[in-house]
């Protein structure tokens, strides 16, 4: 399903494109994000965007069938052990991410990982869009994932910090800047395609100023050495109640195991 080249190219620069590994689950897909768009959830945001539309909603599995079916019988949980090298995949969530045509905003550059309760080094968000996308598509600094300092994480809406307090983050970069400093790794990707990276990999998109909507479904996966880090605030997403404590394992009742090699 993916090549040791590919495993090697994540390992190294914290991100890869898969071609066509979802192409007969883009339909089902599609079907589970216009069902989310019907019927967001309390998480869902529009990142009060001034021109066009930027929805995003996440958590959604055991609520939306399709979500569920992708993340069980899809190849997905088996492609992030694999990549991952992991022996396990467990789910940590969904996130649909919604970029309409015209709508000028970026994602900023940021990582995963900090608004994550997890620490690891093994996970995998996985990126894949349901439109073809040319330059509204993902961008990654390779090689991110093993910086040394976390990224300040911003609020997408308003670029505020998203902990209060101060920290030992890193400024947010701008690989746009200082391009002889940070190589940028971005493709063209159409319906069927993923982008496979690290929750420590640094990456945001342009604005969408495409003629079509970019609608994308993402799953977040961790694997067998990621743990409950208590994390300096509310977390995103916040997952109330959880009682875990710091070092455990992500409880199997609420982020399941859907790949398990050793089974
Ligand atoms: O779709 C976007 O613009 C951002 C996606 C993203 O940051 C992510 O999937 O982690």
């Amino acid at each position: 399903m993916i090549s040791a080249k590919q495993v090697a190219d994540f390992q190294r620069d914290g991100v890869v494109k898969v071609e066509g590994i979802f192409t007969d689950w883009v339909d089902l897909m599609a079907a589970g994000v216009a069902r989310n768009l019907a019927n967001p959830s309390e998480y869902a945001s529009e990142n009060d965007v001034a021109e066009g539309r930027f929805f995003d909603d996440y958590c959604n599995w055991t609520r939306i069938p399709e979500f569920e079916q992708i993340s069980r019988k899809s190849p997905t949980a088996e492609l992030a052990a694999t990549v991952m090298q992991s022996n396990t995949a467990q789910l940590y969530h969904d996130h649909v991410l919604v970029k309409d045509a015209g709508t000028p905003t970026p994602t900023p550059w940021h990582q995963d990982s900090p608004y994550y309760f997890v620490t690891g080094e093994q996970t995998v968000s996985m990126w894949m869009p349901l439109d073809p996308v040319q330059d509204a598509s993902l961008r990654f600094i390779a090689g991110s994932h093993k910086w040394d300092r976390m990224v300040r994480p911003v609020s997408w809406s308003d670029d505020s910090d998203f902990y209060e307090g101060e920290h030992d983050w890193t400024p947010v970069p701008d690989p746009d800047k200082d391009p002889a400093d940070m190589k940028v790794l971005e493709w063209p990707m159409n319906p069927g395609d993923a982008v496979l990276f690290d929750y420590r990999t640094v990456h945001g998109a342009r604005g969408n100023l495409g003629k079509t909507s970019r609608r994308a479904l993402s799953l977040r996966w961790l694997g067998d050495d990621a743990r409950y880090i208590v994390r300096p605030g509310r977390t995103s997403p916040p997952f109330p109640g959880h009682e875990m404590t710091a070092g455990q394992r992500l409880r199997e009742d609420w982020f399941p195991v859907i790949w398990d090699k050793t089974k």
